[in-house]
Order: structure tokens, then C-alpha cells, then sequence
């Protein structure tokens, strides 16, 4: 006769299995990403001094005395890089790169800098307590060795118009006052609903806070899809600031959030207005050259493990 393995009931392991998971993952997102009732909440900035050119300020205007430290990946990071590029500061401020940490999670340098290994040691350079989230993009004073500005909404508007006299590109001018008002109403929609939106579809933890951010996401998508029938850029024919934080998301979105974040209503591919201004943007100057479709997948798909736990790379 013939000895048969005694095996524990399947519906045991499933029940064990789903309690361990859910119980990690949810400790692993508590810290990945700040949920509140489901649903995903991005913690604020916490440096944000400016640069100008008063002679009692900290952070007075000079040449290659700041630094951006940037992620290759990260959208936000990106703004800043865009915005250095268009403007023509790349001989003024320096650019050093972190790379995500797959074990410790975080930012390490990819080369040593200011003596630092990572991010937070950089941050803890600044600020010796600092416990907080260490983001990209960082704007570093090399003179003091502080941060001047962790937020990339503030740092992009620092770098179109403070720094002038050293930008090989000064009369481009990315927020000019004519425009303000709508280039501010822009960002307001589509930070909420696109930049961080697709970030409260991948982070949700209910359907129903997915749902509301999946839905208020293609919403406005379809809203700037219908604006752009009869404009070049989002405030008309001049390329603005708003453009540069919605590109961000829109280069990474078909590769990336639409799989990854189940932002899957649509693509952009299949906008023909979104498509056609993602192209225009990316043919203007050297915009190819500020990040790295390959790089930005790599890094999405292998750091979030608890959306992706076998890091498997989709093909596209
Ligand atoms: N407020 C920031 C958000 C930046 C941000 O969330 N960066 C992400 C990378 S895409 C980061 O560095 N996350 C690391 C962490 O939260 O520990 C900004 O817009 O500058």
C-alpha cells in the first residue's frame, strides 16, 4: 500500500497566508506611503528657505554654490532637472545623484558626498535631529552645508527666476505674471489629481479610495485633453511651469503608473492631444537628456516591493 503525505487543509495555509501578508503590507505602506481612512496622504516639506539677493539672507546669489541632489526616477526631482536644463544653469548648479537603497529603502549617494553614504546623512548634516522623510530633490548650500529647499514646487520656481544673471537661457521666463493665475490654477488641479493622484490610485487601501482617485485622475486628464484641442501648451502658446510638473507624471504614466498604480482607464498613447504635447516637450532642447524611461521603470518596479513583491519588470 502505498504511503500518502498527510497535508493540511489547503483553506489553513490561504488563511495564515493572507493574515501575514495583509499584516506586513500594511506595516510596510504605513511607512512607504501615510494612509488615512484608505487613502494616501504625502507628507509636506520641511525646509523651505529661499535664495535671493539681499545682502542679510542666508542664502544669498552666486555661481556653483548649490547643488540639486537627484533620484533619476522620482517625478518630482525631475521638475528641477527640467527646469535647469531649459534655463541653461547646468555650469551654475551642480547636479549629484542618489540611488535607491533596494534593502535599507531610501536614497544612497551614488557617489560619496559632503562625506555622506545617504540621503539622511545629508539631511542630518543639515539638521543633526532630523528624523522626518529624506526626499528628492533636495537644493543644497555647499558654503553652509544646509538645505536650502526640499520642495520641488518651490525649488523650480527658484531656479526660473533668481538665478538669471548666470543662466545661458534668461529670457525664458517659465512663470511670468500674465499667466500666473492660470498656470496657479493648473498646478492646483493637477497636483492634487494627476502628480499625486496617481500616487493615491497605487497607494490606496480600500476600492473605494482607489476608485475616487482613479476616477478624479482620468477626469482631468480628459478635461486637459479637451484644452489642449485648441492650445499648444496648458496657458496657451508658452511652455510655463505647469507644463513642466504635468510632463513629469504624463512621461512616466504608460510605463510605469498605468500597470503599476492601476491608473488603467487609459493611456496617454490613446489621448491624441496628450499624446501629441508629451511629444512636443520631449523634442524641445536636451529635455531627452533629464531622465531615463529604463532607469524609471527599474527603479519603480524593483524599490515598491509591496506592490510588486517579485520585482518582474512588465515588457512594453
Ligand atoms: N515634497 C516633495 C516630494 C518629493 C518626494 O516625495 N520624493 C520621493 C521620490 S519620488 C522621495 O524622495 N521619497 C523618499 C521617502 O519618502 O522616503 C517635492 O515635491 O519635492
Amino acid at each position: 500500500m502505498s504511503k500518502q503525505n498527510k497535508s493540511l487543509p489547503t483553506s489553513f495555509f490561504i488563511v495564515i497566508a493572507r493574515f501575514v501578508w495583509k499584516s506586513l503590507w500594511q506595516l510596510m505602506m504605513s511607512q512607504l506611503a501615510p494612509n488615512e481612512k484608505g487613502s494616501y496622504n504625502r507628507p509636506s516639506s520641511q525646509f523651505l528657505h529661499q535664495i535671493n539677493s539681499y545682502s542679510d539672507s542666508i542664502y544669498t546669489l552666486e555661481a556653483d554654490r548649490y547643488c540639486l541632489y537627484v533620484g533619476l526616477s522620482c517625478p518630482w526631482a525631475h521638475r528641477t532637472l527640467m527646469v535647469r536644463t531649459l534655463k541653461g544653469l547646468e555650469n551654475s548648479i551642480e547636479v549629484k545623484m542618489v540611488i535607491p537603497s533596494v534593502n535599507q529603502g531610501g536614497w544612497i549617494m551614488e557617489e560619496l558626498s559632503e562625506n555622506c553614504q545617504t540621503l539622511r546623512q545629508l539631511y542630518q548634516l543639515s539638521q543633526p535631529n532630523y528624523q522626518g522623510r529624506c526626499t528628492v530633490p533636495v537644493l543644497w548650500d555647499k558654503t553652509t552645508k544646509t538645505i536650502v529647499n526640499n520642495e520641488s514646487s518651490e525649488i523650480i520656481i527658484i531656479l526660473n527666476s533668481q538665478f538669471n544673471q548666470f543662466a545661458t537661457n534668461a529670457e525664458l521666463n517659465l512663470y511670468p505674471d500674465d499667466l500666473k493665475l492660470s498656470i496657479d490654477s493648473w498646478n492646483e488641479k493637477i497636483y492634487h489629481h494627476v502628480n499625486n493622484g496617481v500616487y493615491r490610485c497605487g497607494f490606496a487601501q480600500t476600492q473605494s479610495t482607489y476608485e475616487d482617485a482613479c476616477n478624479s485622475l482620468f477626469s482631468v486628464l480628459d478635461d486637459i485633453e479637451a484644452n489642449l484641442l485648441n492650445n499648444r501648451y496648458l496657458c496657451g502658446d508658452r511652455l510655463t511651469l505647469a507644463d513642466i510638473r504635468l510632463f513629469t507624471t504624463l512621461i512616466r504614466f504608460d510605463i510605469v503608473y498605468y500597470s503599476l498604480f492601476k491608473c488603467s482607464l487609459k493611456s496617454i498613447d490613446s489621448y491624441s492631444n496628450l499624446s501629441r504635447y508629451v511629444k512636443d516637450i520631449d523634442n524641445l532642447s536636451a529635455i531627452k537628456d533629464t531622465y531615463d524611461l529604463k532607469v524609471i521603470q527599474k527603479d519603480y518596479f524593483g524599490n515598491l516591493f509591496p506592490l510588486n513583491p517579485s520585482g518582474i519588470i512588465p515588457l512594453s
